[in-house]
């Protein structure tokens, strides 16, 4: 059945709501600190910038980009979160490493999301080499950091 049509003007897809009473968990990963340092940065300023409190924003760290499956689910299972946001960066090397992480990472963040009650944001770079990361964690193409911290805000009010 075709549903209602409605006027786009009723919708503001620019908008931020206000941060300033929820709370966040964060899960970075240690390896290649370089690019998630920076992530966490661009994070933790934006969801300033939109009100959140720096006591409401918990950030954990973990050894490697796939144990931000653990890490998140067990931020999922804390009833205080409004949203979780994972950071890390998967840099492809010689073997398929890459691809068994990158995948396993993706597939674990997705069950997450369609079994907790809470979002968890994907900010999970996978990238060629370590230029593409620095481009994307606060280089020519932005930062990473900056968009999970808008999309968790928005997902937080969903
Ligand atoms: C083993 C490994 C490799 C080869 N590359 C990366 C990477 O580019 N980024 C990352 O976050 N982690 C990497 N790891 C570590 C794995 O994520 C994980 O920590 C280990 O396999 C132990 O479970």
């Amino acid at each position: 059945m075709a549903t209602a049509l409605h006027n786009l003007s009723d919708y503001d897809f620019n908008a931020v709501p206000d941060a300033s009473n929820m709370i966040f968990g964060i899960v970075v990963a240690e390896w290649n600190p370089e690019i998630t340092g920076t992530l966490l940065e661009g994070c933790v300023a934006t969801l300033e910038k939109h009100g959140a409190l720096t006591e409401n924003i918990h950030v954990k760290t973990v050894p490697g980009s796939f144990e931000l499956i653990y890490g998140a689910h067990q931020m999922t299972l804390n009833d205080g979160y409004d949203a979780v946001i994972v950071l890390g960066s998967v840099i492809r090397g010689e073997t398929p490493h890459f691809d068994y992480i990158c995948e396993g990472v993706t597939a674990g963040i997705a069950r997450l999301n369609a079994t907790s009650n809470i979002p968890v944001i994907y900010g999970l770079l996978t990238t060629n080499d370590l230029q593409q990361a620095k481009d994307r964690a606060g280089g020519k193409f932005g930062n990473k950091g900056d968009e999970c911290a808008v999309v968790a805000i928005k997902m937080a009010k969903f």
